[in-house]
């Protein structure tokens, strides 16, 4: 059975005391509007006595002060154009040719690995020496996009295989009929297909082809609207091919054409049949049934007249737009090369200022000197960070940084030292454990913990975010100690010992 909610339930009592609070404030409106009544009836009583001089320098009072109070209003509540200090904007992909050869070449004399950048532009010149448009034909698997190309060129050489996925690499097919078409149609795997390499190679050709025609044998699944969404984001003028209509009635297939149309807004959907082989019945002369293979007739006309029509109608901005698509995939391929030498620079970077951390340990002359070259060092790693990740950091702020870091390591300090003691007692060879190798080791993990942080956020969010670095930081420096201790503690002794 259900509980009925009695009357005195919370939610009634709440209720109740929502009514009298309407109540009592509908009485103190209503008292207001009373006494702005009485007070305006009395100012105008007032005013009615004045001289017209007065009046006026009364009205323009008014109005002087009304222009005050909007203007400050204004200024309070405009936008800000600057968030002060916040996440520098990330330069923009250059899509210029001439500025992105030139960040090309300053990439590359960073020591960055430029080859994958330097071949899409390589790949954007050999194509532009081409008259060809280049179509790319994407779809899921046995949609029928072989079929088709085969359909259009003619070309019996192309393998169409009704097995899943005969198509692995990308090949284009040449079609040129001498007149008008000049066409290079591709064919290319799936831009979601499970195999990571196969995907980012055909998700790279749409982004390199003029047209791309997506080929789907019926109504759309989740994935395939997914998919045709990914290809809208590549910005490629695009066409739909619903293929296999020799499968559908006439009325079904009008119907499966609504509703493609209905849900691709501003997308050409076109129904076509690429062909395929069928099987039918042959009865001979004297009347024996047998059934026969062959090649279904295919309809690509028009679907052909479509691809035509834009090419000629966009000439020029097709081939702008595309040559546009190749540059931003080589800026992000550049980009991307950037990223993989900061974060090596940055590892590297890491452990030299660990090691002079260490080492800065092993020679302290005194208590306390350790941590005055630690903070000297630990200013000078963020700088260095910066500069790899060309974020502009304020000496002041980085400065503040280490000290709220150091605030930060004072705290677990003890603990730190105590396990690290512990662990080299442990350690083979270890006679006595003296204070500057306990040391060492405690700020090897330190300085490692404190510039993976700083080189994670540099990378994250392209500016130095202190408290977000300290988060990382104590990520680190609580998780797996005991192995790191064993580590830092072993190239401790193997390295530095000597120069005790
Ligand atoms: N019924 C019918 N089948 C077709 C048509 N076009 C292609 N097919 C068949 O669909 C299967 C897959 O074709 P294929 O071109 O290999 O698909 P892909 O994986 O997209 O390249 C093959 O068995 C074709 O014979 C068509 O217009 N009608
Ligand atoms: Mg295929």
């Amino acid at each position: 059975m259900t509980q009925q909610q009695g009357p005195s339930s919370p939610k009634r009592v709440l209720r109740l005391l929502l009514v009298l609070a309407l109540v009592f404030l509908s009485l103190l409106m209503l008292l207001l509007v009373l006494q702005l009544t009485e007070s305006a009836l009395s100012v105008w009583q007032m005013l009615d006595q004045l001289s017209p001089t007065l009046l006026v320098l009364y009205a323009l009072g008014l109005f002087g002060f009304s222009l005050a109070v909007f203007v400050l209003s204004w200024l309070l509540l405009r936008p800000s154009k600057h968030t002060a200090g916040d996440r520098e904007p990330k330069p923009p992909l250059p899509s210029d040719r001439a500025a992105f050869e030139a960040a090309l070449e300053q990439a590359g004399l960073q020591g960055i690995d430029t080859a994958e950048a330097s071949l899409e532009l390589q790949e954007l010149d050999r194509r532009i020496g081409q008259a060809s448009r280049y179509v790319a034909f994407f779809g899921t698997v046995s949609a029928g996009k072989s079929a088709l190309i085969r359909a259009i060129t003619g070309e019996q050489g192309i393998q169409v295989d009704p097995r899943a996925g005969t198509t692995r690499r990308i090949t284009h097919y040449r079609f040129a009929d001498g007149e008008d078409a000049d066409l290079r149609l591709t064919d290319a795997p799936g831009i979601l297909d499970v195999n990571q390499e196969h995907a980012r190679i055909a998700r790279e050709e749409a982004r390199r082809a003029h047209l791309v025609i997506y080929v789907c044998d019926g109504e759309l699944t989740r994935d395939q609207h997914r998919e045709l969404a990914m290809l809208q984001g590549f910005q490629r003028p695009l066409l739909v091919a619903l293929n296999k209509q020799d499968r559908y009635s006439e009325q079904e297939l009008s119907a499966i054409l609504t509703r493609l149309r209905e849900q691709l807004p501003g997308i050409t959907v076109i129904p076509v049949q690429a062909g395929g082989k069928e099987t039918i019945i042959r009865i001979d002369a004297d009347g024996k049934e047998a059934p026969m293979e062959r090649e279904r007739a295919a309809k690509i006309d028009e679907l052909m007249r479509a691809v035509q029509g834009r090419i000629a109608a966009e000439q020029v901005s097709l081939g702008e737009q595309r040559d546009e698509s190749l540059i931003r995939l080589s800026a992000e391929k550049l980009q991307q090369a950037t990223q993989e030498h900061r974060l090596q620079e940055s590892e590297k970077l890491v452990r030299q200022y660990t090691r002079k951390a260490m080492l800065g340990a092993m020679a302290a002359v005194s208590p306390g000197t350790d941590v005055l070259i630690q903070g000297y060092l630990g200013v000078q790693m963020v700088k260095a960070l910066s500069r790899l990740y060309e974020v502009k950091a304020r000496e002041v702020d980085v400065e503040h940084f280490i000290d709220l870091a150091s605030q930060n390591v004072g705290k677990r300090m003890t603990l730190l030292l105590a396990l690290t003691g512990n662990v080299l007692k442990a350690f083979p060879g270890v006679g006595t454990v003296t204070g500057g190798l306990v040391h060492a080791v405690a700020y090897g993990m330190i300085f490692e913990g404190l510039g993976n942080a700083v080189a994670k956020t540099l990378q994250e969010s392209g500016s130095l975010k202190p408290l977000q670095a300290l988060d990382y930081f104590e990520e680190t420096i609580s998780g797996n100690l005991e192995s790191r201790a064993k580590y830092y503690a072993r190239l401790a002794l193997e390295e530095f010992s000597g120069k005790r």
